[in-house]
């Protein structure tokens, strides 16, 4: 009964409308895409689905991605169980635009924020005794918890309910007490890890890429899908400061690929999805807008110029940045389309400066840099291909392709041990598998199967890179503690789909082996 009555109110919308999606591709959107993608297409686990968010993606693509999948994402494969007519009325239905857009300002921004404790309320001194800076931040996606876990007793010290599908990693404060986390749908908390207690939330967002914290600890800034927004919070209680509006010169609004703290150079870099530009955004209180060199008075939104806090410096591109990687001292972003296609920015001279070798999809996100023989390196696992990409970050050259089983999602290090671990589970086979690369012969040079049949994913080291954390990335999971010398398991503790963890020591002080 409910189906007839859905597909009759289908029609009469889509008549409504002028749309040219049939009745039933309502129905199919309900029973299959609604749970990931939201019912109303604004997102939930899986990105919104509208015309403005499909914009780099073209109809024929989207049929193929429906049928087979969408590859390093959760986006499965629908051609066993819907026809290609099916399919079809799926593509038109998705780019098909809303009767309205929600708003969301920064009246519904601010009517959204709760504050569950005043600063006044909280002590300044940790409640326990673990070593505060040696402290992981596990995200359980399983049943949307965090875990904090003593790095040196590695025994959990409290879980806590999250929101929904946090994504992207957790970013601590600059003294490492508080954490602020982003969901996929938009929400950003505020967590005081001494005091083992939520301090405030926030939804910034419909549909949320990550954040970034200010390296003086006074701002974190929200990336957005949706609407197209950078949002700056106020850090200490998580009141909105400023909504930025994602244009181009010509008005064209774009999706915010991802947010980043260049901490040396005081300010937040953005790389943008559907206009090929990367926004400086300076949190110095003197800095003035620059367009590719000259101060730029720049109109945006309403045509308002845009001065006073967070001024954008825009340095245009030739090709769209998906994905990017900085450079120890910020001076460079390394980035790739998810087409494959790398170039090298330097963000002082505000071009770039050269194209890379990147043909595997890479996951610069996940890169990670040393030095090999005096000289700095990068390397990236692929997304697409099972190899991890070598690059002298000095003459911009691949140095090296290395093979591993499958292409791979994250790689992590630390200064204190000649491993680089990486997971392969983004193939179809041997997803259970880590392998262990020497860090100086650039070779896989041992490889472990924490839990055999089950996904293995996602290494992060103790503080002083005595052991290495791996998630078993199911339901009834784990955490596998590995003594990350000896490569002998030390430890395992039950976990729900553990995804990312997070060392508070080497995220606040920039470990060159795990991301930032
Ligand atoms: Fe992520 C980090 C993008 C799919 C788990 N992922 C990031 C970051 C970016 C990114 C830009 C860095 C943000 C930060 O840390 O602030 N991720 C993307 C995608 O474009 C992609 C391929 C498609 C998408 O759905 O958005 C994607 N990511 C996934 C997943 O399917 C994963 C495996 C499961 C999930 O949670 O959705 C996943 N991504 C993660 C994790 C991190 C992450 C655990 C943080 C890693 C870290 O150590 O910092």
């Amino acid at each position: 009964m409910w189906r007839i009555v859905l597909t009759a109110a289908a029609a009469v919308l889509s008549l409504q409308y002028g749309q040219a999606w049939s009745a039933d591709a309502d129905v199919l959107y309900r029973t299959h895409c609604a749970a990931c993608h939201g019912a109303d297409r604004l997102g939930g686990t899986g990105p919104a689905l509208l015309p403005g968010n499909l914009e780099r993606l073209r109809k024929p693509a989207a049929i193929t991605t429906i049928a087979e999948g969408r590859i390093a994402t959760q986006m499965p494969a629908f051609k066993d169980k819907l026809n290609e007519e099916e399919i079809k009325a799926l593509a038109d239905f998705v780019y098909t635009p809303l009767p309205s857009m929600p708003a969301w300002g920064m009246a519904e921004m601010r009517a959204s924020r709760i504050e569950h404790r005043s600063a006044a309320s909280l002590g300044d001194k940790p409640v326990f005794k673990a070593d505060p800076l040696n402290l992981f931040v596990v995200v359980e996606l399983g049943d949307h918890h965090a875990t904090i876990l003593d790095g040196d007793k590695l025994e959990p010290i409290t879980r806590f309910p999250t929101r929904y599908a946090l994504h992207g990693g957790p970013k601590f404060s600059p003294d490492g007490r508080y954490v602020y986390f982003a969901s996929r749908d938009g929400w950003i908390a505020k967590y005081d890890i001494w005091n083992l207690a939520l301090v405030a939330e926030i939804r910034a967002g419909i549909n949320t890429r990550n954040l970034a914290v200010s390296s003086d600890g006074r701002f974190v800034m929200v990336a957005n899908y949706l609407p197209h927004t950078l949002v700056a919070l106020d850090a200490k209680d998580l009141q909105p400061i400023k909504v930025i509006d994602v244009r181009d010169d010509n008005g064209k609004s774009s999706r915010v690929s991802a947010i980043y703290d260049a901490a040396p150079r005081k300010s937040f870099v953005a790389a943008l999805k559907d206009i090929p530009e990367v926004w400086e955004i300076p949190y110095d209180d003197k800095a003035e807008p620059i367009f590719n060199g000259m101060v730029h008075d720049y109109k945006m939104g309403e045509g308002l110029a845009v001065k006073g806090p967070f001024p954008v410096r825009r340095i245009v591109l030739e090709d769209y940045l998906d994905d990017f990687f900085f450079d120890s001292r910020y001076d460079h972003l390394i980035g790739s389309s998810r087409e494959g296609k790398g170039q090298v920015v330097n963000l002082n001279i505000r071009r770039k400066i050269t194209d890379i070798e990147l043909p595997g999809m890479p996951h610069l996100g996940s890169g990670i840099s040393w030095e090999l023989d005096g000289r700095p390196i990068m390397a990236t696992p692929n997304l697409k291909d099972g190899l991890v990409t070598v690059i002298d970050m000095k003459t911009w050259k691949t140095i090296k392709q290395v093979k591993t089983l499958g292409p791979g999602f994250f790689m992590r290090s630390h200064e204190n041990t000649p491993y680089a671990w990486v997971d392969v589970f983004n193939g179809t086979k041997d997803r259970d598998v880590i392998q262990i690369l020497d860090k100086n012969k650039l070779e896989v040079v041992a490889q472990l199967r924490p839990s055999p049949g089950k996904v293995a994913a996602h290494t992060e080291f103790s503080r002083d890179g005595k052991y290495a954390l791996v998630s078993i990335w199911e339901n009834d999971g784990a955490l596998v503690i590995y003594d990350a010398q000896t490569l002998k398991e030390v430890k395992r503790l039950p976990m729900r789909k553990p995804s990312g963890k997070y060392n508070v020591y080497n995220k606040i002080t920039r470990s060159a082996g795990t991301s930032h």
